[in-house]
C-alpha cells in the first residue's frame, strides 16, 4: 500500500483534521507525524498539552495506521526515513509563510515521483472557535507565566523582543518569517523600562510609576499570548519590591529582572558618563531573598541583573556578585555591557556557565550587536533580549513622516513609505 503522510501540530483534533485523514485514506495507509515541542515553537504555536498527550490524541484517531514523531518543521528527515508516496495537508499552506513547507515537501517528493495533496482547508465556525479557545487559553496567567521556563527548556536560545504597548505586543506576537527553509518567531516580550518611559515622553529614571507600568502590561496581555519579562529597574525599596513580585506573578508575568543599582537610576547605556551607584552586594541579596519569599508559584522567575561591567567595577566583581545572587535565590543572571565588543560579556558567560550550567544567563546585545544568537548560545546564554529596536525604528519613521508633511503641506509625498489605509483599518483582528 502507498504511504500517505501528514503532520499535526495541534492540541485538539477537530473536523479539519478528520477530513484530512478521510481524504488521505483514499490514497493508501495513513501515517501521521506529531510535531515535537521544539519544532512546534518555531511554527508560530505553543503547545497547551504535553507531547505525550498529543501523541495519544493522534493514536486515538480512527483510520491512522501509524503515528511517528516529527522533530523538524521541514520534512527532510521524515521523508528520508518514511519515503512516503504522498504528503497531504490543508490548502492553507499554498500561500504565506507556510508555503515554504509546501515547497519543501514538493521538492523532496518530486525526487522520487511522490506527490503533494492539498485538501480544502476547513473554515467552519466550530474550527474557528477551537482555534480561538486555544489562543485564549495561552493568554491566561497560569499558561503564560510558566511559558518562559518551558521555552528555556525547549529552545536553544530564547529570543525576547521589546514591547511597550498593545501594538508592539501584536508585532512580537505575530511576526513570523521563513528564511532558507527555516521558520522563526520571537519567543517572549521584554517590557523595557526605557521604551515604556520613552513611549510616555519620560526619562528612564523610574519616574513612570508602577501603576502605569502595570497598565502597559495589561494592554499587552489583552492582545497577546507570549510570555513577558518585566524590566523591574532596581526593584525599588525591598519593602516595595515584594509587592511588585506579588502583582506581576498574579498577572501572569513570567519573570522580573532587577538591577543592582540604588538611588537615582539612570539608563545603563550612559555607563559612567552619569552618576550611578551600584547597590551593596548583601543588600541586593536581601532584596532577592525577600522577592523569592513572597512568590507563590514555581513558574515565576526573579532574575538578577549585574551592572559591574557597565559601571567599570571589573570582571571579578561581576562574577562574585553572580555567585552571591544565585546563592540568594536568583533564578537567572543578566549580565549587561555597553561595549561594542562582546568580549567581556562572553568571558563572564564562559566562567559563570562553567560553574552554573543550570542557571539561565540573559544578555542584551544592544551595543555589541554584531554577535549572533548562535554565538551567544555557544557561550551558554539562554535568553537574548532585543531591548529597544521597535522604539528606535519607529521614531525616525514617524519623525520623517511629520517632517515631510510640514515641508510639502500635504501627505502625498510620504504616502509610499506608509502602511496603506486599508491595511491599518484591518490590522487588528475582531474577536
Ligand atoms: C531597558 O530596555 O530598559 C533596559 C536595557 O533596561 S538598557 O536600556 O540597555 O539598560
Ligand atoms: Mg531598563
Amino acid at each position: 500500500m502507498p504511504i500517505v503522510y501528514t503532520c499535526f501540530s495541534t492540541d485538539v483534533i477537530h473536523e479539519g483534521h478528520l477530513n484530512i485523514i478521510r481524504e488521505a485514506q483514499k490514497y493508501g495507509d495513513v501515517y501521521v507525524g506529531v510535531l515535537s515541542d521544539s519544532a512546534t515553537v518555531k511554527y508560530n504555536k505553543f503547545p497547551t498539552v504535553s507531547f505525550e498527550k498529543r501523541l495519544e490524541l493522534v493514536r486515538g484517531i480512527e483510520g491512522v495506521k501509524k503515528v511517528v514523531i516529527q522533530n523538524d518543521v521541514m520534512y527532510d528527515r521524515i521523508v528520508e526515513s518514511l519515503h512516503p508516496d504522498y504528503i497531504i495537508h490543508g490548502d492553507n499552506w499554498a500561500q504565506g509563510t507556510l508555503k515554504a513547507l509546501r515547497d519543501n515537501a514538493e521538492k523532496l517528493l518530486s525526487a522520487y515521483g511522490g506527490k503533494v495533496i492539498d485538501v480544502p482547508y476547513t473554515y467552519s465556525e466550530a474550527v474557528r472557535r477551537i482555534d480561538n479557545k486555544i489562543k485564549e487559553k495561552l493568554s491566561m496567567p497560569e499558561y503564560r507565566r510558566k511559558r518562559l521556563r518551558q521555552l528555556i527548556g525547549i529552545r536553544r536560545i530564547v529570543k525576547a523582543m521589546e514591547v511597550h504597548s498593545g501594538l508592539t505586543g501584536l508585532i512580537v506576537e505575530k511576526t513570523f518569517v521563513e528564511r532558507q527553509g527555516e521558520l522563526d518567531q520571537f519567543d517572549a516580550m521584554w517590557l523595557s523600562s526605557l521604551c515604556d518611559s520613552t513611549a510616555k515622553g519620560k526619562p528612564d529614571i523610574e519616574l513612570v510609576d508602577m501603576t502605569s507600568r502595570f497598565k502597559t502590561i495589561d494592554d499587552i496581555m489583552d492582545v497577546t499570548t507570549k510570555p513577558i519579562i518585566f524590566d523591574g529597574d532596581t526593584g525599588g525599596l525591598t519593602e516595595h519590591f515584594v509587592y511588585m513580585v506579588h502583582t506581576l506573578e498574579r498577572m501572569g508575568v513570567s519573570a522580573v529582572i532587577i538591577e543592582d543599582k540604588i538611588g537615582l537610576k539612570k539608563n545603563s547605556l550612559f555607563g559612567t558618563e552619569v552618576q550611578q551607584t551600584q547597590d551593596d552586594k548583601e543588600h541586593f541579596c536581601e532584596k532577592i531573598r525577600a522577592g523569592k519569599s513572597v512568590q507563590l508559584t514555581d513558574d515565576f522567575m526573579i532574575i538578577a541583573r549585574i551592572e559591574s561591567l557597565i559601571l567599570e567595577k571589573g570582571m571579578d566583581d561581576a562574577l562574585e556578585r553572580a555567585e552571591a545572587y544565585v546563592e540568594a535565590g536568583a533564578d537567572g543572571i543578566m549580565i549587561h555591557s555597553r561595549k561594542k565588543d562582546p568580549g567581556e560579556v562572553l568571558e563572564f558567560c564562559d566562567t559563570f556557565h562553567a560553574a552554573h550550567a543550570d542557571v539561565p544567563i540573559v544578555v542584551v546585545p544592544s551595543s555589541y550587536n554584531t554577535i549572533t544568537e548562535e554565538e551567544l548560545a555557544e557561550h551558554g546564554v539562554s535568553v537574548v533580549i532585543y531591548a529597544n529596536q521597535l522604539t528606535r525604528s519607529a521614531f525616525p519613521a514617524m519623525e520623517n513622516a511629520a517632517k515631510s508633511i510640514l515641508i510639502h503641506h500635504r501627505s502625498k509625498e510620504i504616502e509610499s513609505e506608509m502602511m496603506p489605509i486599508k491595511d491599518i483599518i484591518t490590522l487588528i483582528d475582531e474577536l
